[in-house]
């Protein structure tokens, strides 16, 4: 069968010019997705390209995702980026990758065996908000997360990510080897932080000894991460296959923009992801928070109201000028102002550029998409900044009017009386309300302590605040809403 690994590729793709026979899976990821194939991966190949060096990666994926690892298997661990300019498409052959792991065809053990190898320096991960099955409102393990029940009660054969990194540390300790960082890429605020108390939280569970073990020898940095990576769709793969000349199943397409930045704190060395175009700084969190308020919190807005008002991808939402003029004015009246950015950081500059990555029409990227898993999302979004705001009363009409579109859309019908196929780890608990509420669930909903804490659901006027704007939405629909929230007339 011929291949992306097999043909020659017509001259308009770049191919790799490095010997990758010298790649050796220093960096174990976990979460082969969309992102990290754009992301990390291209990144790494970048300096490889610029610089002889053996860091490779190993690719897990523990959850779904079996035929990409068999298609990325088949076509030699390459697969191509396509960057979707709003004129122009590139393409590019990544070749960073040096093997891959699937816990349903090679078993568990081989994964744990894999990050216990002793040149093993990172085990970097891309496994969704979900995947570090943490209580949102505490910042801690969910001990009643049944991942993590099953992992605690049979720790040998664990299931989530975070059982799989304690098992290979339990091992490398065994054997006398040096521990690895572990780095999240996840979009969660102080990923480092939080991904380090899932760890040493599970450990303890297990031994005490041996959590303070990894306190001491691991090091888990904090990444902002950033390109916006549409799912793959068979339109954007049968396009890819037109320019290559030949079919990629592992391809992806996504924006041209790409941001990384990354808290240098590593214990076995790390690539030097600057010639890839990273930037390596003492402190990220002040740009997570930049980038989870102006850019996530923005997305979540459009997508939950864009879907409502019946814009299938973000593109389709800024194409409306209602809907633009409202997002860049929640970037920067109600997220920019809670936020403490390093000197010289220009945020309506940011704002614009999120404006113009929004508008290209080339990416796809469904506003359904975006609305998935919003409990886990909506803390870092959405909820950070009303609570910066009421504690110094100042409003903000926009994240109530995109919290209540987050609450309408749950509801799981939309406008024209349609279900909803909506996807969240809590979609029982909103369903459970929905059936069993009358004119209570605005309210019932702000009491999910997991996605709002303990204080904003005391908060009388806040509580009535989101419930006009729920009602507003019911009675008038999303596109009235957002026209009429809209507080200055200027347009973007
Ligand atoms: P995807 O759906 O293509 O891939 C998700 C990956 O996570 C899969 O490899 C799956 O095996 C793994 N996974 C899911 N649940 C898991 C769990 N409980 N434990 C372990 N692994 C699990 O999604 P995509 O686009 O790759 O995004 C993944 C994450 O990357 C996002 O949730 C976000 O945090 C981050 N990200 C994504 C961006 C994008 O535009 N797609 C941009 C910036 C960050
Ligand atoms: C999006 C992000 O799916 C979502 O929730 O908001 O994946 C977004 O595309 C990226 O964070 C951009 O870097």
């Amino acid at each position: 069968m011929k291949t992306i690994a097999t043909v020659d590729l017509p001259a308009h793709v770049q191919v790799p010019s490095y010997d990758r026979a010298q790649l050796r899976s220093k960096i174990v990821h976990i979460g082969f997705g969309a992102f990290h194939r754009a992301h990390q991966a291209l990144i790494l190949d970048r300096v490889l390209e610029q610089q002889s060096s053996d860091w490779g990666y190993c690719e897990v994926n523990l959850f779904g995702g079996e035929q990409l690892i068999k298609d990325l298997r088949a076509q030699d661990h390459l697969f191509c980026v396509a960057e979707l300019g709003a004129q122009s498409t590139d393409y590019k052959v990544v070749s960073s990758v040096n093997e891959s792991l699937h816990v349903s065809l090679d078993g568990t053990q081989a994964i744990i065996n894999k990050m216990a190898e002793p040149q093993v320096a990172i085990i970097s991960m891309t496994i969704t908000e979900k995947g570090y099955c943490i209580e949102s409102g505490s910042g801690r393990l969910d001990l009643n997360n049944p991942l993590v029940l099953s992992d605690l009660a049979t720790p040998d054969e664990p299931k989530s990510a975070l059982g799989f990194i304690v098992a290979a540390l339990a091992m490398r300790r065994k054997l006398g080897l040096n521990a690895f960082s572990v780095m999240s890429c996840d979009n969660i605020p102080e990923n480092g932080h939080l991904a380090k108390a899932a760890i040493l939280d599970f450990a303890k569970q297990l031994d005490g000894e041996f959590a303070s073990w990894i306190e001491s020898n691991v090091s888990f940095p904090s990444t902002m991460v950033d390109r916006i990576v549409p799912a793959a769709t068979p339109e954007t793969l049968a396009s890819i296959e037109v320019a290559l000349d030949v079919a990629d199943p592992v391809a992806i397409a996504c924006e041209p923009f790409l941001q990384w930045v990354i808290e240098d704190n590593f214990v076995a060395g790390r690539p030097q992801w600057e010639l890839g175009g990273a930037q390596l700084v003492d402190d990220v969190i002040p740009y997570e928070e930049m980038k989870l308020r102006m850019l996530n919190g923005s997305h979540s807005f459009l997508a939950y109201l864009g879907y409502l008002a019946g814009y299938p991808h973000i593109s389709d939402t800024m194409a409306d000028q209602q809907f633009k003029d409202a997002a860049h004015q929640l970037m920067i009246n109600e997220q920019a102002t809670t936020l403490s950015m390093p000197e010289g950081t220009d945020l309506q500059a940011y704002a614009r550029l999120l404006i113009e990555r929004f508008t290209n029409p080339s990416l796809k990227h469904r506003t359904w998409q975006i609305a998935m898993d919003g409990s886990q999302k909506l803390p870092q979004r959405f909820v950070d900044s009303i609570l910066y705001h009421r504690e110094r009363k100042q409003a903000h009409p926009l994240l109530t009017l995109g919290l209540a579109g987050w609450i309408r859309y749950i509801g799981g019908v939309d406008e024209q009386g349609k279900a909803i196929d909506v996807q969240d780890p809590m979609l029982t608990q909103f369903k459970d309300i929905y059936n069993t509420s009358e004119d209570d669930i605005v309210a019932r909903v702000l009491s999910l302590p997991s996605i709002f804490g303990n204080t904003l659901s005391h908060d009388k006027n806040f509580v009535s605040e989101v419930q006009n704007a729920y009602l507003l939405l019911k009675a008038k629909g999303a596109k009235q809403c957002v026209a009429s929230t809209n507080t200055t007339n200027a347009s973007f």
